[in-house]
C-alpha cells in the first residue's frame, strides 16, 4: 500500500490536520455518527458555512463534497461528503462510494491540504457492508496517489474495532 495511506483508531475530531472528512447527508445540516460528533466538537462556525453552501448550491449530492472551516476543532477545514445508502449493491453504491473518496481528495488539493483524515464513510447510520468499503476506500486513495503529489498523509480514523481490523490487514497485506 501506498505510504501516504495510515490506518489508525480513535475520534477523527481530535485530528491536527489540514483538513478532515464528515460523512455528511445531503442536507448538509448535521446528523448523528461522525456528523454529529464534528458539529458538536466544531461549533457552530461549521453549521453557519453549511447553511451558506445550502442557500447558494442547495445541499451536496451523494458523491460530491464541500468544504468549510473546521471551527473549533484542530484541524483548519472539514470536508463535507456524502456517502450512498447502501440498498442491496444494484444502485451504484460501488462508484458512489469511490466517488467520495476521489472528490474529497480533489478539493482537499484545490485547498493545498496536505494531511487529511477520513472516517469509513457510509460504515455506520448508511450501512454500506465494511469489508467492501474498506477494500473500495484503499482502492481510490491510492489511484488518487499514484497521480498527485500535494498530499502528504492520508489517515484512516477508524472508530469500531471491525473497520480497525479489515484496514490494517488491508494496509499489511
Ligand atoms: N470519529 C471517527 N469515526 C466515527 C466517529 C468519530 N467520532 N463516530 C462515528 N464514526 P456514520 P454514514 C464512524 O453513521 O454511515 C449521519 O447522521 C462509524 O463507526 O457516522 O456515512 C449523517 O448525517 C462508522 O464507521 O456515517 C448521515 O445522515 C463511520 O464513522 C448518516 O449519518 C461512518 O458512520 C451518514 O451515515
Amino acid at each position: 500500500m501506498d505510504k501516504r495511506i495510515k490506518v489508525g483508531k480513535g475520534d477523527i475530531t481530535k485530528m491536527e490536520v489540514d483538513a478532515v472528512v464528515n460523512a455528511a447527508n445531503t442536507s448538509l445540516l448535521g446528523g448523528g455518527g461522525v456528523d454529529g460528533a464534528i458539529h458538536r466538537a466544531g461549533g457552530p462556525k461549521i453549521l453557519e458555512e453549511c447553511r451558506r453552501i445550502v442557500s447558494r448550491q442547495g445541499g451536496c449530492k451523494v458523491g460530491e463534497a464541500v468544504i468549510t472551516p473546521a471551527g473549533n476543532l484542530p484541524a483548519k477545514h472539514v470536508i463535507h461528503t456524502v456517502g450512498p445508502v447502501w440498498n442491496g449493491g444494484k444502485n451504484k453504491e460501488e462508484q458512489l462510494l469511490t466517488n467520495c473518496y476521489h472528490n474529497s481528495l480533489s478539493l482537499a488539493v484545490a485547498n493545498n491540504c496536505k494531511t487529511v483524515a477520513f472516517p469509513n464513510i457510509s460504515t455506520g447510520i448508511y450501512k454500506f457492508p465494511k469489508p467492501l468499503a474498506a477494500q473500495l476506500s484503499i482502492q481510490a486513495m491510492e489511484r488518487f496517489l499514484a497521480s498527485d503529489s500535494t498530499i502528504k498523509q492520508i489517515i484512516i480514523v477508524c472508530f469500531d474495532e471491525e473497520n480497525f481490523r479489515l484496514l490494517t490487514n488491508l494496509q499489511t497485506s
